[in-house]
């Protein structure tokens, strides 16, 4: 069982010697950042205030903290926090010491983090203590029973200790695990190495024009890729600028931060740049100082697409990434039917791109089909996941990214659909069978399908096609949506809809054909 999957010692030396790697670790990264912007002021939230040189003192504090715990390298630590300040020396701190942070986001529950301090044998938990309503200290009893290797469960504020003085780690290592947004049964995770997520945050950095003097307000949650590294808070510090951490990414809560901070950009997903462009129609609040909107995550129809410069006053960027890698911008100099109608274009020189049919086959320029991407920050196997690893990677390490796409002669990508079984809910991915599995833990049911239904606002949502077993009471979608929340699901898994038949539509060979449920057609 490999935990992680190197990069072929060729393609390693290439990555190199064009400089993407460069051979540098977080921790002297952020050395760097310390000696050049010091006193700046690199974190905000509410009225607190992180420098440059105070989040790197935070940093070794937390490293040595987690030391002092019996915390080493190599450990992995389970991270559930949400947008506050603490979650940068947190993990910055990790880095340093050499554990991995394994990323969560703050919607998910006891199903989530219990596979995944397990699947990790993760030694330590950090949670926020209570957060809007809820509170970790009851999920953290929880998982603590099925994950084994659980010894430490912290809150940031308990975390301050004597600097770290250890050695620093290797910038060849796995830095972190990502949760995959995932089509299988259960979570895959992402190993990123020091020089692979570095190269990324560094081009990124420069793609989107980050100087100084950029204030980035982090409003989706800070630990998924798009707000970490696209370019993220990692790309504005990189550029010496301000990161604003944003609580929530309603305009009742943002608007005031952005008037009130100056801030010049910040990244959404589809569903809330819409509701953003009502609410600043209608809006007194100065939203003036920004520049930038990133979004993405999900595919942004080109009609609110083209409403983003009028409303918002400020540029719109398309970014269509993956947590395992592959980042695609358009770029500022873009015409604008580019940067409105395609999803832009990748990261490195050295991103490489294949779209090909069902039989691995590349289709004619132009044409829709299958991405195919390999690369200097591209993961080449999931973490501790062999037999997975197999069918989501070609023979040549090319990773299968389940996308529909063409390619224009510009580089230009367009997302046309999806083939992996996967719900895009406004940015959130929902693997289908995670959710069909809880849902058939359930005795009255025979057989279900999970699939997506098309939302106006949320472009996507999920609808579950229940076959009920004969005999047995009738069930109601209340209560089958009871079923799967009582199994510890994070709330946007649970299914949106469903639907009670005695039969799924087949394909010719007698699958369940998704595609015809999805057009609701077959059923009965
Ligand atoms: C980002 O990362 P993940 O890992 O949550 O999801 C990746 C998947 C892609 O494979 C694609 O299916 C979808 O999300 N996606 C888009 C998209 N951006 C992502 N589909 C259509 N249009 C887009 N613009 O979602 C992510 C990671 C880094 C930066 C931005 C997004």
């Amino acid at each position: 069982m490999n935990d992680f999957t190197p990069w072929p010692g060729s393609a390693a030396e290439r990555y190199r010697a064009a400089g993407y790697w460069q051979g540098e670790t977080f921790s002297a990264w952020l050395n760097g950042l310390a000696a050049r912007f010091g006193d700046r002021v690199a974190v905000v939230d509410g009225a607190r205030r992180w420098t440059y040189a105070s989040l790197n003192e935070a940093a070794s504090r937390t490293a040595g903290a987690f030391e002092d715990l019996g915390v080493s390298r190599g450990d992995r630590v389970v991270v559930q926090l949400p947008n506050i300040g603490e979650f940068l020396p947190v993990v910055l701190g990790l880095f340093r010491l050499g554990a991995l942070p394994v990323f969560t986001l703050p919607s998910h529950r006891r199903a989530e983090i219990g596979h995944i301090a397990a699947a990790t044998d993760a030694v330590a938990y950090v949670h926020p203590g209570v957060w809007e309503r809820f509170d970790y200290h009851e999920l953290a009893a929880e998982v603590s029973g099925t994950a084994p290797a659980l010894r430490h469960v912290i809150t940031p504020d308990t975390v301050r200790s004597r600097p770290f003085e250890g050695t620093d780690v290797s910038a060849g290592d796995v830095a972190f695990l990502q949760l995959s947004g995932g089509s299988t049964g259960l979570p895959k995770l992402i190993p990123r190495t020091h020089d692979d997520y570095l190269y990324s945050v560094r081009a990124s950095a420069e793609i989107c024009r980050l100087s100084s003097e950029t204030v980035y307000l982090a409003a989706l949650p800070v630990a998924h890729n798009f707000t970490m590294s696209s370019p993220g808070v990692l790309g504005v510090l990189h550029a010496g600028g301000r990161v604003v951490m944003c609580p929530a990414p309603s305009p009742a809560v943002a608007f005031p931060l952005i008037a009130a901070e100056r801030v010049t950009m910040t990244a959404l997903v589809p569903p809330l740049a819409l509701v953003w462009l009502d609410a600043a129609a209608h809006s007194d609040v100065d939203l003036s100082s920004l520049e930038l909107l990133q979004v993405g995550g999900a595919r942004l129809s080109d009609e609110a697409a083209a409403r983003v410069e009028p409303v918002l006053g400020c540029a719109l960027q398309q970014v269509f990434g993956m947590a395992e890698g592959l980042v695609n911008y358009t770029r500022h100099d873009d015409p604008p039917e580019l940067v409105v109608g395609t999803q832009g274009r990748p990261i490195s020189p050295d991103d490489e791109i294949r779209i090909v049919n069902a039989s691995d086959v590349e289709v004619a320029a132009g044409e829709v089909g299958h991405l195919l991407t390999r690369g200097p920050y591209t993961i080449r196997g999931y973490y501790r996941a062999d037999a997975h690893n197999a069918v989501a990677f070609t023979a040549d390490g090319f990773y299968r990214t389940g996308d529909l796409v063409r390619q224009l002669p510009s580089g230009h990508l367009v997302v046309e659909g999806r083939a992996k079984d996967q719900i895009n809910r406004g940015g959130e991915k929902i693997a289908a069978e995670e959710v069909e599995n809880h849902l058939l833990a359930h005795p009255a049911v025979l057989d279900v399908s999970v699939v997506a239904v098309p939302d106006p606002v949320l472009g996507e949502r999920t609808c579950a096609y229940v076959i009920l077993r004969a005999g047995a009471a009738a069930l109601t979608a209340g209560e089958v949506r009871a079923f799967v929340r009582s199994r510890g699901l994070a709330a946007y898994k649970i299914p949106d809809r469903v639907e009670f038949v005695s039969e799924f539509p087949q394909t010719a060979v007698g699958k369940i054909s998704k595609a015809r449920l999805r057009r609701g057609e077959g059923l009965s």
